[in-house]
């Protein structure tokens, strides 16, 4: 069965996430259903696209399928992973990108949905950060993408407590495009993209192209990212990063040592 379900009218494509059962985590099929969609909707010519969730769901994405993360040793998020190609699918789609972000935001969607042009929530959307409770290491540009998003600060406390922040204080440091009341987000989002849809696809993609180059354009030395991928290294060959897959997977908290 289809992990998405994929429409298109008046220039607006959707995808919805169709599997509430597990909380929407990105399995590998579920993305590579996602960059098969966004190849399909550029192809159409799609104008706006909006990323949701199946309407009322408490969960918009769980993050990166956990009992899909790879095993002691190996890289869990790789240039060329599904999520990665995901990500940079939406970041390079021609059109806006909007996540009609109705509930919590775990982990990898958090990276993912920072990877939407623009966010729209309810009180109920809520962002956290997780790799400490896995062990996990994150990789330089999913650190980057969430610094750029909710500042240093805020962008510190997500990663050192892994606790969900509010769609409020989202709203605050400027993750958050607008926070709707729960039964207004389908119309909002909607009416927003029948906007952009009305404008010159021309003009708007040059825009979402020149702001892409400028914002991205971040320096990183050769020693920087050579130390980055050695203390990365050393958390995904770690005993902690086993220790915390095993634990979500059993349904208990996690017992790390550091090691
Ligand atoms: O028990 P069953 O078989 O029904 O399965 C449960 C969960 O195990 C499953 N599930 C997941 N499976 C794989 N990967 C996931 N990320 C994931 N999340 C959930 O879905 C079934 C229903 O989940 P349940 O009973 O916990 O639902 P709930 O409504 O009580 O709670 C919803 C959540 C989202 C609060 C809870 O499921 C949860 O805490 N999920 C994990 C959130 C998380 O830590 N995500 C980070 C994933 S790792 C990641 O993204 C990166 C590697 S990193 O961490 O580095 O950013």
């Amino acid at each position: 069965m289809s992990q998405i379900l994929q429409s298109f009218s008046n220039f607006i494509g959707t995808i919805t996430f169709n599997n509430s059962e597990r909380r929407n985590a990105l399995s590998m099929q579920l993305l590579e259903e996602m960059v098969a969609a966004l190849e399909t909707f550029k192809e159409k010519n799609a104008r706006v696209l909006i990323i949701r969730a199946l309407p009322g769901s408490k969960v918009w994405s769980a993050g990166m399928c956990i009992d899909e993360l790879p095993d002691d040793g190996k890289d869990p998020l790789t240039h060329n992973h599904p999520f990665e190609r995901a990500r940079r699918a939406i970041t390079n789609f021609p059109a806006p990108v909007i996540a009609m972000a109705e509930g919590s935001i775990w982990g990898g969607a958090c990276d993912l949905a920072t990877a939407c042009d623009i966010i729209i929530g309810t009180k109920k959307t809520t962002f956290a950060i997780t790799p400490a409770k896995l062990g996990v290491a994150y990789n330089a540009t999913g650190i980057l993408h969430i610094l750029k998003a909710f500042g240093l600060q805020t962008a510190k406390e997500m990663f050192f407590t892994a606790s969900p922040i509010s769609a409020e204080k989202a709203g605050r440091m400027g993750a958050l495009n607008h926070l709707v009341a729960a039964g207004d987000i389908e119309e909002f989002t909607y009416n927003m993209a029948k906007t952009i849809s009305k404008n010159s696809p021309l003009s708007v993609s040059v825009a979402k192209k020149q702001i892409n180059a400028i914002s991205q354009s971040t320096s990183l030395n050769s020693a920087t990212y050579q130390l980055i991928e050695e203390l990365r290294l050393k958390a995904f060959t770690s005993k902690d990063y086993m220790e915390g897959k095993k634990a979500f997977l059993e349904k208990r908290g996690a017992n790390f040592t550091g090691e």
